[in-house]
């Protein structure tokens, strides 16, 4: 009991006394790339802004339409966007992280299910501190005019 309530003071006193990178951020737009007829992957878009006096990062997503869910970016090489998996996606301390097409993105990959325009996909981002924030994906059609085609396999 006596260790139960030190515990607890103390989770009380670290959540004054540190402002979660979860409440810290916003998403703004997000959106999920409405993916052609049997293509099993797709990216999710997003304004990421961090109102906090710290740097955070997103080190996870994670949603439940497709099987798995990993942070990518894309590089040109030699003239050929590639896609890539990188471990975390930095939001500067009152800055921002544009997720968009020919960028940043969070992939979704193996779709449980053919989506359709204007569902929803829940996507949780989870920080560096170990919180995690839910957003509300729209799926939309969209071809980003000047984009080349963007490769999704993987
Ligand atoms: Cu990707």
């Amino acid at each position: 009991m006596k260790k139960f309530s030190l515990l607890l003071a103390s989770l009380l006193v670290s959540a004054g006394a540190l402002a979660a990178a979860a409440d810290m951020v916003t998403v703004d737009e997000p959106y999920v790339r409405l993916a052609p007829p049997n293509a099993p992957a797709t990216g999710a878009f997003m304004v990421i802004k961090n109102a906090g006096d710290k740097d955070v990062k997103v080190v996870k997503a994670d949603n439940p339409a497709s099987k798995a869910t990993e942070l990518h970016t894309h590089l040109n090489e030699n003239g050929v966007m590639k896609m890539r998996p990188v471990a975390a996606i930095d939001v500067k301390s009152k800055g921002e992280a544009v997720l968009k097409p020919g960028g940043l993105h969070v992939m979704l990959i193996n779709l449980n299910a053919p989506m359709k325009e204007g569902d929803v996909v829940p996507i949780t981002l989870t920080f560096d501190d170990g919180s995690s924030k839910k957003v509300d994906a729209k799926v939309v059609k969209t071809m980003a005019a000047g984009m080349p085609a963007m490769e999704h396999k993987h």
